[in-house]
C-alpha cells in the first residue's frame, strides 16, 4: 500500500512517523537536495554546471587524465563554495537522532562533508559513498590525507601532491566509471538489507549502486519513505513518498513524540 501526498499531509507523516517509531533499524540515505538549502548546489539542479561542464564530464579518470588542473580547479572551486555553507535543520535532525538512538545510520552520495560536520557522536558520522571534497588521495601510493587547503591550480606544478611520495594527489572521491570502496559499499549494503525502514532524503535516485539501496531493504520487507520536492524512480515503490524540502520534512518526521 503506497501512501502519497501532493504535499505533506499530517496523514501521510503521521504514517511515516509510525514507521519510524516502531522500526529497530534504520538505514537514512541522501542526496544533493539534503544540502541544497545551505546553498550547495545540487547535480541536476539549476547549480548542477560549473562554466559550461556537467558534473559528470569532469567528475570522471578520463577527466582528470586528460587535464588534471581543470579538474582541481572544480574541485578548489566547490571546496570554496562548500566552506561557506553551515548544515540545515535536516543535517542537524538526522545527526541528532543518530546520536541517541541505536541503529539509525546515515549513508551519504555527497562529498559536501554537511552531515559531518553535523554530527556529535561517533555513531552520526555517515558512510561516505562517494568520498569527500576534503580528503586526496595519491595517485601513486593510495596516501589518503585529510585536506582542507584552497587548491592552487594555475598549472599542473601548483597543484596537491602526496606528502608521503609526491606524486600528485586527486581528490578523494568516487568518479563515475570507477567503483566505490568496496568496505563502505559493503557496509552500506548489510545496513540497507538489514533496515525495517529506508528513509531516502533529497536523491534523483539515477546514480548506482547507491540507488539501488532501497530497493535492498524493500527486498527485504522493510518500508521505503522517501522525502523529495519531486517523484523520482524510487516513487512508486515507496511506502510512503513525502513531497517538501528535507530542512523541514526531516525534522517534522523526526521530532519525537510530544507525549514522550
Ligand atoms: C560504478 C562524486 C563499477 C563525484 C558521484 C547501473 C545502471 C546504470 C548505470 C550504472 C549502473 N551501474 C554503474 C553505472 C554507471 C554509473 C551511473 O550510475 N551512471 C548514472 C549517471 C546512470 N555509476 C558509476 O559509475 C559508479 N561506479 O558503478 O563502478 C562500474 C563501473 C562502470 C560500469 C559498471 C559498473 C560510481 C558512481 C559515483 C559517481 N560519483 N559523486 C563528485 O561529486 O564530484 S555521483 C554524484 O551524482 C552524487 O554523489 C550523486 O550520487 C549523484 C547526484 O545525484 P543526487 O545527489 O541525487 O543529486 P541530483 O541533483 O541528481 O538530485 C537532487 C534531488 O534532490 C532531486 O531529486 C531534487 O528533486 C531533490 N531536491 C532538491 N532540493 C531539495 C530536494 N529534495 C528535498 N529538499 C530539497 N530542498
Ligand atoms: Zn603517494
Amino acid at each position: 500500500m503506497r501512501d502519497v501526498a501532493a504535499d505533506a499531509s499530517g496523514h501521510s507523516i503521521d504514517h511515516a512517523r509510525g514507521l519510524l517509531r516502531d522500526a529497530g533499524r534504520v538505514v537514512v540515505l541522501t542526496g544533493a537536495g539534503v544540502s541544497a538549502e545551505s546553498g550547495v548546489p545540487t547535480f541536476r539542479g539549476a547549480g548542477g554546471l560549473w562554466k559550461e561542464y556537467r558534473a559528470e564530464e569532469l567528475a570522471t579518470p578520463e577527466a582528470f587524465a586528460r587535464d588534471p588542473r581543470l579538474v582541481w580547479e572544480w574541485y578548489g572551486w566547490r571546496r570554496r563554495l562548500v566552506q561557506q555553507c553551515t548544515p540545515n535543520a535536516a543535517h542537524i535532525a538526522l545527526a541528532e537522532t543518530a546520536a541517541q538512538r541505536d541503529g539509525f545510520r546515515i549513508v551519504t552520495q555527497n562529498v559536501d562533508g554537511l552531515h559531518v560536520a553535523a554530527a556529535r557522536a561517533p555513531s552520526a558520522r555517515p558512510l561516505e559513498l562517494h568520498g569527500s571534497l576534503f580528503r586526496t588521495r595519491c595517485t601513486r601510493c593510495s596516501e589518503r590525507r585529510a585536506d582542507d587547503d584552497v587548491v592552487d591550480a594555475t598549472s599542473r606544478e601548483t597543484l596537491p601532491r602526496c606528502a608521503a611520495c609526491g606524486a600528485m594527489a586527486r581528490p578523494d572521491i568516487v568518479w563515475f566509471g570507477e567503483s566505490l570502496d568496496a568496505r563502505v559499499l559493503d557496509e552500506a549494503m548489510q545496513l540497507a538489507s538489514g533496515a525495517n525502514v529506508c528513509l531516502v532524503v533529497g536523491t534523483s535516485a539515477l546514480v548506482h549502486p547507491a540507488a539501488g539501496l532501497a530497493d535492498l531493504t524493500r527486498r527485504a520487507g522493510g518500508a521505503v519513505i522517501e522525502i523529495n520536492l519531486a517523484d523520482t524512480p524510487l516513487t512508486s515503490g515507496a511506502t510512503v513518498a513525502l513531497r517538501g524540502p528535507a530542512s523541514v520534512l526531516v525534522p517534522e518526521l523526526l521530532a519525537p513524540d510530544p507525549a514522550e
